[in-house]
């Protein structure tokens, strides 16, 4: 299997690791850490020498709660990061709700748009579609706003992959080639504990349809709910769900803490049986 980023393309033959690097002053582990760009492209380097094979890069923090930002704040935080990035060499993604940042984050140099809303927003999907940049379509219950007050299904997996198949044909339909898309279940957006769990455990059966899948579950409060441990001490719960993911198919994994997720990814490299 091939992904294919704009002018980067990944084998896919082991896990690739994406760096988180939230240029926002709210995100729940990282919030107010990286708001200038110097420190978020000093960041960046950090965590492209920690072996980061890309890097996701936000303006607006979808945690539980979080308030909308406004596309000119969200343009200022971005913007110059991916620019810098792009410039320099390194596979940059955008994570972000809004069409219009969409477009001009390509501009700027993105190979990747990464939507928590999975490209439902009027003119999301048109706005990467003329590009060849990958799109990775996230299921979320609710907006972050409401997603964590009661999230209910019948059956999560059942309902995730029904969902990301139906994003899948609508991106195919706008002109989006399989080659260039990733699903994400959308771990801790609209889900409880057990809904999270079950996702994971049956994550085999969201890569069945075929598409590459990413799993977020870096210092997300669902490691917190099992270790007992506050965001900046999740590291080896983080590490471990990570595992799992990728044991379970998972083709990226979206992680705040690079060189430990490296670590236990070579393992599992020598390990596996690629031939
Ligand atoms: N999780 C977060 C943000 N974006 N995108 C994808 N595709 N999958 C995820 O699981 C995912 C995501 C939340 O984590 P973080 O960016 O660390 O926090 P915040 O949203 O508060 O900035």
């Amino acid at each position: 299997m091939l992904l294919r980023c704009g002018k980067f393309t990944f084998p896919l033959d082991r896990p690739l690791i994406m760096g988180v690097l939230n240029v926002t002053p709210d995100s729940f582990s990282d919030g107010g850490h990286y708001l200038q760009t110097d420190a978020a492209l000093a960041q960046a380097r950090r965590l492209i020498d920690e072996g980061a094979d890309l890097l996701d890069v936000g303006g607006e923090s979808t945690r539980p709660g979080a308030a909308p930002v406004a596309l000119d704040d969200e343009r200022r935080r971005v913007l110059p990061v991916i620019a810098a990035l792009a410039a320099a060499g390194v596979a940059v993604s955008v994570d972000t709700q809004k069409p219009a940042l969409m477009r001009e984050a390509v501009a700027a140099g993105a190979v990747m748009v990464n939507d928590v809303n999975g490209f439902q927003a009027p003119g999301a999907l048109t706005a990467v579609a003329a590009s060849d940049c990958a799109v990775c379509i996230m299921h979320r219950q609710g907006d972050p706003q409401t997603m964590q007050q009661a999230p209910h299904y019948a059956d999560v997996v059942a309902e995730v992959v029904r969902y990301l198949r139906q994003r899948v044909a609508a991106a195919q339909q706008a002109g989006i080639a399989g080659s260039r898309m990733v699903v994400d279940p959308g771990f801790g957006f609209g889900k409880t504990l057990a809904h999270n769990l079950e996702l994971l455990r049956r994550l085999d059966e969201v890569a069945a349809a075929g598409v590459p899948v990413l799993a977020g579950l870096s210092r997300k409060s669902m490691i917190g709910a099992i270790t007992g441990r506050e965001t900046g001490d999740r590291v080896f719960g983080s590490v471990a769900a990570a595992l799992i993911a990728v044991q379970r198919g998972a083709a990226i994994v979206r992680v705040h803490d690079v060189a430990a997720t490296r670590d236990a990814l070579a393992i599992w490299n020598a390990v596996a049986d690629h031939s």
